[in-house]
């Protein structure tokens, strides 16, 4: 019977939860199959709003190259970090979150139990083998109560996570394509980055050696008002 070796195998979940801390939920293989379009998602969005190095308020430029969507984009230069309605770049506004980014970060962030979560940022960051993030804190959006929703995609990376002081020790932890991340509660203030990326094979259908997480923020007031 070799068909059954190719057979389905309910027993191996392709998705699955690992909880990290308080208030984190990793859901591994969260985009399943809808991996390819979610890419060309992003090649949407980066045709109207390109990857840049944006500059740190200390003057260095940053290994990881940064685009957004949504109503308000992350930026920071000389003056600091801050939110803002248009690209630099083009003057225009930020594109528009894809309906399919946006409803894969509004099912996870429900699964994690935040229901009702409306993302009104992404930034999207773009690794190249020896990019990195070095170890900080989100916390430019005003609404701290907000979850974080992040999506890995492309080359796996080595997460750091560690704790409310810069100095709490750090678990590393794989992201791999399609896993997403739930950081909400205590966690949303814990101090985290990303080791320099190693050179690998990209995954299927990725063609080039990068990785793309996209991080769905909610930067405005909640509308409780409707
Ligand atoms: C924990 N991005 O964009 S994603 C960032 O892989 C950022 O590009 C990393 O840190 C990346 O700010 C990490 C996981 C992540 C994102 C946001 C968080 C973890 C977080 C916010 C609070 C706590
Ligand atoms: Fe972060």
């Amino acid at each position: 019977m070799i068909r059954d070796l190719f057979a389905d195998d309910d027993s191996l979940p392709r998705q699955w939860q690992e909880p990290l801390a308080p208030g984190a939920l990793i859901l591994r293989g969260f985009a399943g199959d809808g991996v390819q379009s979610l890419l060309l998602d992003i090649r949407d969005v980066v045709s109207a709003a390109p990857f840049r190095h944006l500059v740190t308020p200390g003057g260095r430029s940053m290994s990881v190259a940064m685009t957004c969507c949504g109503e308000r984009g992350w930026f920071s230069d000389a003056r600091g970090y801050r939110y803002v309605t248009h690209d630099e770049l083009t003057g225009q506004r930020w594109p528009a979150i894809p309906v399919r980014l946006r409803d894969l970060a509004r099912r996870a962030a429900a699964g994690a139990g935040y229901d009702g979560f409306e993302p009104d940022s992404c930034l999207i960051n773009r690794y190249a083998p020896g990019s990195r993030l070095s170890l900080h804190q989100d916390k430019d959006e005003p609404d701290l109560t907000q979850p974080i929703v992040s999506l890995s995609l492309g080359l796996t990376a080595t997460f750091l996570f560690g704790g409310l002081r810069r100095d709490d020790a750090c678990r590393r932890v794989p992201l791999r394509q399609g896993d997403v991340v739930v950081w909400g509660g205590p966690s949303r203030l814990y101090y985290h980055g990303v080791l320099p990326l190693k050179d690998q094979a990209p995954p299927w259908p990725l063609r080039e050696s990068r990785r793309y997480n996209l991080t769905f923020r909610r930067v405005a007031p909640a509308r409780d008002d409707l």
